[in-house]
């Protein structure tokens, strides 16, 4: 028998949600609200951590009545090395997201990369010197060739530390060299997980977990990290400026394509080509009176953070955009694309596009692209979209509310700008107590999770503290939404963070980026250990994904802790089958890293965590609490 579908209510916090999660149920269109309900309940032994299919003998489901799996595992070894294999899949993610930018820098080099630049020189030469490279009177082309080498080489096996290592303090470095936990290759290190977790291989979990913290590491510190760096370099690093976010960003009157996954490869060139003036005029021919590239998800942000497009929403999101009935196209790269998508927008007049070979979606338009042919395909992709707007109906479009300003381009160097070219005045209130601590929320959404209730709950909880927030990711667009992203919302802050923001003319809570930019945030702890001369793990700062869902949030969340930052999740992964897996997240690490995971579904309770962990490392400062 089917099950009731859960009220509309308690699936989401936003009217502009509610709105198209109606108009899906009226037109008989499924989302993945509808899709958790068909599985759940959820299988026990997957839940818990504690199945495994990592060889023929098995599959094997170990319990206590059957506490072994056919070659002797137990729980322990089962859910360790799952959990490995999970974090790893994360880590691979956006550091093949990572390689995909070294790939473009390359292809500058050689000059086969016509539509793409060096737009930001300066910071590739400070990149270039911070992995010791020669710069003093060099040839831009000549030190960029050199940075592509280096960072090329952090994924192989010949060196002993990936190169952005550099920024780490020097008590953290041997913190990890220490443990074994110094990554070492970014391809390495997610090969070495495949093998240790391979039948008869690393039975011994916490072992298995050390690597599996050095996998994320290498992820943080290496791939993510080269990610965000040669974005800025190729594409510009951000500087603040006013968009607007929520599904009301998708306009009735305009063509609108919405750019969806992670690498702003594609989504920069798409946009370009939406701006050029012929694009325009035929847009016109057709009845509109232009084209609107809007965001969803990560690739959302990057163009958001440079280029200031708006954000028409997060992950739950995706779906409910196309069924407004006016988006004329979809292009994704890849990550976070729920393969649904391709199926809704068969619902509407709604083009589907994919662009990766490595992202292929069944029933999609496919484009495989390339550095050489960018704009041209960028171009065929638009027109795709001007030619799908005379196939509108538009008795079937809805777009609810009204855009929701916000402020972005939150990149360190920006900030660093804002506070007059040091990290002093930041340091100052830190001293102070005007600015109690930080804490960066970050990642997705989850349908288990009422949308964007906890990423929002837990931001205002903070900032009422006098703890500043830091988002990316998905949880952007929530703040976004909640109005938590614009310099007014000073008003919902503590008077210290007031004091602050207020000054500077920025919001409580910044916007610095997309998931891969989470190395922003970790660059910054660095930068302000060093300054202070501390450890990571000294810093009253905090991490948290409270709507999490995917490996890569895993991945974020572990390089997180392993750098010294205590992490919330708002639910916990797959390991409670575990006693010494979770004994070990959740307070074992503290031990080894200086900071460990905590789990809590509630946005107060976790915020007077979060407190009670900043009054402490305040003291430990010798600062007020
Ligand atoms: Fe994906 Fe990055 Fe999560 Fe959003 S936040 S659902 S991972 S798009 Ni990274
Ligand atoms: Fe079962 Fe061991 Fe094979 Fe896993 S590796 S499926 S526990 S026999």
């Amino acid at each position: 028998m089917a099950k009731e579908p859960r009220p509309i209510d308690e699936l989401t916090i936003w009217d502009d949600a509610k709105a198209m999660l109606k108009k899906a149920r009226r037109e008989g269109v499924e989302t993945v609200h509808d899709r958790l309900d068909q599985q759940t309940p959820h299988c026990k032994f997957c839940e818990l951590g504690t199945t495994c299919r990592n060889c023929t003998m098995g599959p094997c489901r170990v319990s206590e009545k059957r506490p072994r799996g056919v070659c002797g595992a137990d729980a322990d070894v089962i859910v360790a090395r799952n959990f490995g294999r999970f974090v790893t899949g994360g880590a691979a993610g956006h550091s093949d997201h990572g390689r995909d930018l070294i790939e473009v820098l390359e292809a500058i080099v050689e000059g086969e990369a016509p539509d793409y630049k060096i737009t930001d020189e300066g910071k590739l030469f400070r990149l270039a010197g911070e992995v010791g490279i020669e710069t003093e009177g060099r040839e831009l082309m000549a030190v960029a060739e050199d940075l592509m080498e280096c960072f090329f080489a952090d994924f192989g096996s010949r060196k002993k530390s990936v190169s952005l290592l550099s920024r780490v303090p020097e008590v953290r470095k041997e913190k990890w060299a220490k443990l074994g936990m110094t990554p070492r290759g970014v391809d390495r290190e997610i090969a070495e997980m495949m093998h240790r977790t391979h039948m008869g291989c690393d039975n011994d979990a916490p072992n298995t977990l050390i690597h599996a913290a050095r996998t994320a590491l290498a992820d943080g510190w290496g791939g993510s990290m080269i990610g965000t760096e040669l974005s800025d370099v190729i594409f510009g690093t951000p500087t603040p400026k006013m968009s607007t976010a929520n599904l009301a960003v998708i306009k009735e009157d305009k063509v609108n394509l919405l750019v969806h996954g992670h690498n702003p490869v594609v989504s920069e060139m798409i946009l370009a080509a939406a701006r050029e003036p012929e694009m325009v005029a035929r847009a016109k021919e057709l009845g509109a009176t232009g084209i609107n590239v809007a965001g969803l998800c990560c690739t959302g942000n990057e163009l958001l953070m440079r280029q200031g497009i708006p954000m028409a929403g997060n992950h739950l999101m995706t779906e409910l955009a196309i069924i407004t009935g006016a988006v004329e196209a979809v292009v994704v790269d890849y990550q976070c694309i729920m393969p649904s998508l391709v199926q809704i927008s068969g619902c509407y007049h709604t083009k589907f596009i994919d662009t990766a070979n490595k992202a292929r979606f069944t029933g999609a338009i496919h484009f495989d692209f390339q550095p050489r042919t960018a704009m041209k395909q960028a171009r065929e992709i638009v027109s795709i979209a001007i030619e799908a707007f005379a196939e509108r109906d538009a008795g079937r479009v809805e777009i609810p509310g009204e855009p929701i300003e916000i402020m972005t381009g939150f990149s360190n160097e920006a900030v660093i700008e804002a506070l007059g070219g040091t990290l002093d005045p930041l340091v100052k209130a830190i001293a102070d107590g005007d600015i109690r601590g930080a804490v960066g929320i970050v990642g997705c959404n989850n349908p288990k999770i009422k949308h964007d209730s906890l990423n929002v709950g837990l931001t205002k909880e903070l900032i009422k503290k006098d703890i500043l927030v830091i988002v990316t990711g998905c949880v952007t667009t929530a703040a976004g939404k909640a109005g938590l992203l614009v310099p007014e919302a000073i008003e919902m802050a503590g008077p210290g963070l007031k004091k602050i923001c207020g000054a500077l003319g920025i919001p409580p809570v910044l916007h610095y980026g997309s998931c891969v930019d989470n190395s922003r945030i970790i660059q910054l702890c660095a930068a302000l250990a060093n300054e202070l001369g501390v450890d990571i793990s000294d810093l009253p700062v905090g991490a948290s994904s409270p709507e999490w869902y995917s490996e890569k949030a895993a991945a974020i969340g572990l390089y997180a802790v392993a750098s010294g930052i205590y992490t919330h999740l708002g639910h916990p992964p797959n390991i409670l089958g575990s006693e010494t897996v979770t004994n070990l997240a959740v307070s074992g690490l503290e031990d080894l890293v200086g900071a460990s995971f905590f789990i809590e579904p509630d946005a107060v309770k976790t915020a007077e965590m979060f407190d009670e962990r900043i009054k402490a490392k305040r003291k430990g400062l010798g600062l007020s609490e």
